[in-house]
């Protein structure tokens, strides 16, 4: 497999119940972390970090800058569906890190399915939002792209219950939605610390707002992939 991973790390965000939660520190292995040798090169595939927090979160928040993910490793596709995949069952955040390359000008709808929110970046520019605390619903964006490579950047979090985190796209021309493939992506993982101080300058304010668990429409499923 070329896969990689670190079993040890700390993570907490800053939108946990208390103001700052202690660092949810994880022993799952008494080896020293490996070194992610297979991530000094550009890999087909997509980088998934997961993030401890351990905190009963309601909506995406931003992970305090420097923090090493739980756990590291290039993923085929972005199509998440057990805790296997992601290593931890609830009371996590997971991103995803890589670049898209894609063969032509045009416009792409991309779709993102989540239990429990989720958010895509594109180049910087947000092109999903499907945040919230629901079960598995189904958010699309179209973003118009040049050919060649985009930077892509999805933020995660699973509460309890379910968890699956999808991304498909439909490029011009095609009929339907299919899980973008490993061939149209290249990892961006590195070795050392996380890179994550890059992406946390998003917005984290109420993160634990309640949740609506009744009539209200986010827990109803958009669709049903
Ligand atoms: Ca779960
Ligand atoms: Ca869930």
């Amino acid at each position: 497999m070329n896969g990689w991973s670190t079993l040890e790390g700390a993570a907490w965000s800053d939108c946990s119940p208390s103001p700052c939660s202690p660092p949810a520190r994880r022993s799952l292995s008494t080896r020293p972390p490996r070194t992610p040798t297979t991530c000094r090169r550009k890999e087909p595939g997509v980088t998934l970090r997961t993030y401890d927090t351990r905190v009963p979160l309601t909506r995406i928040c931003t992970l305090k800058p420097g923090q090493t993910p739980n756990v590291g490793k290039l993923v085929p596709a972005v199509d998440l569906r057990t805790a296997e995949d992601f290593a931890f069952e609830d009371n996590f955040v997971a991103h995803v890190l890589g670049n898209l390359t894609v063969p032509a000008d045009g416009s792409y709808t991309f779709r993102l399915t989540s239990d429990d929110g989720s958010r895509l970046t594109i180049d910087g520019t947000t092109a999903i939002d499907n945040d919230g605390l629901h079960g598995v619903e189904s958010a699309d964006g179209t973003v118009a792209l040049t050919a060649g490579h985009h930077s892509v950047f999805i933020e995660y979090f699973e509460a309890g219950g379910g968890q699956r985190l999808t991304l498909s796209w439909r490029p011009p021309g095609a009929e339907d939605f299919a899980v973008v493939p490993s061939s149209s992506t290249r990892s961006r993982c590195r070795p050392g610390p996380s890179p994550i101080s890059a992406r946390g300058t998003r917005s984290s304010s109420g993160g634990t707002r309640p949740a609506r668990r009744t009539g209200d429409p986010r827990w109803m499923s958009r669709s049903s992939p």
